[in-house]
């Protein structure tokens, strides 16, 4: 089996202003693909793992053949991380979570409200240090917990289940914010798709 590229849910310059059509092409067709590409050739080469889902294999990375356990764990997470991030933003998606729904409920035991949320995922966000990704996560003991990871790893290595996530590598926002990563992770925000966010949260896999 080999992996492609899912079909991204919006046009490339859905997500204007906050996030321009260049950038999202690009990452789109060029990044995202490549991790594909890569994750591909990397499984061509042990074809007695390539059937087991990928989410598996990120989850039990040690698993993997050694000759290609980075190549798994740096392409297979991208290919992961990014078909995860393409779900939770939207063309004129709500800017605040649906009162009274379950992510907003959790959001709220676990951090005080939506704006504290914000705040303490945006510093998260800002203070990765190089290329990685911000994450609200679904922890082992089954609570809302924000991690970080570094480059493309997952964080189904952790453990973890992804509810929402951000990529901070320059590549996402580079064109469009230079070095203002803070100012993407603001105008991010305006694209969240609260109801996809909701709807990982509710989802038991
Ligand atoms: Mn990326």
């Amino acid at each position: 089996m080999k992996y492609e590229l899912p079909k991204l849910p919006y046009a490339y310059d859905a997500l204007e202003p906050y996030i321009d059509a260049r950038t999202m092409e690009i990452h789109y067709t060029k990044h995202h693909q490549a991790y594909v590409n890569n994750l591909n050739a990397a499984l061509e080469k042990h074809p007695e793992i390539a059937d087991r889902p990928l989410e598996e294999l990120l989850g039990d990375i040690a698993s993997v053949p050694e000759d290609i356990r980075n190549a798994v764990r740096n392409h297979g997470g991208g290919h992961s991380n990014h078909s995860f991030f393409w779900t939770i933003m939207a063309k004129d998606a709500g800017k605040e979570p649906v009162e009274g729904s379950p992510i907003m409920k959790a959001i709220g035991s676990a951090f005080g409200d939506v704006a504290k949320f914000k705040d303490e995922f945006g510093k998260a966000a800002a203070g990765v240090f190089g290329s990685g990704w911000a994450w609200l996560v679904v922890d082992r003991a089954g609570t809302l917990s924000l991690v970080t990871t570094p480059n493309q790893d997952s964080p189904l290595m952790n453990g973890h289940r992804p509810v929402l996530g951000l990529d901070v590598w320059e590549h996402a926002y580079y064109l469009k914010h230079q070095s203002d990563r803070k100012g993407y992770i603001g105008d991010w925000w305006n694209v969240v798709n609260w109801a996809a966010v909701n709807d990982h949260f509710t989802s038991r896999s």
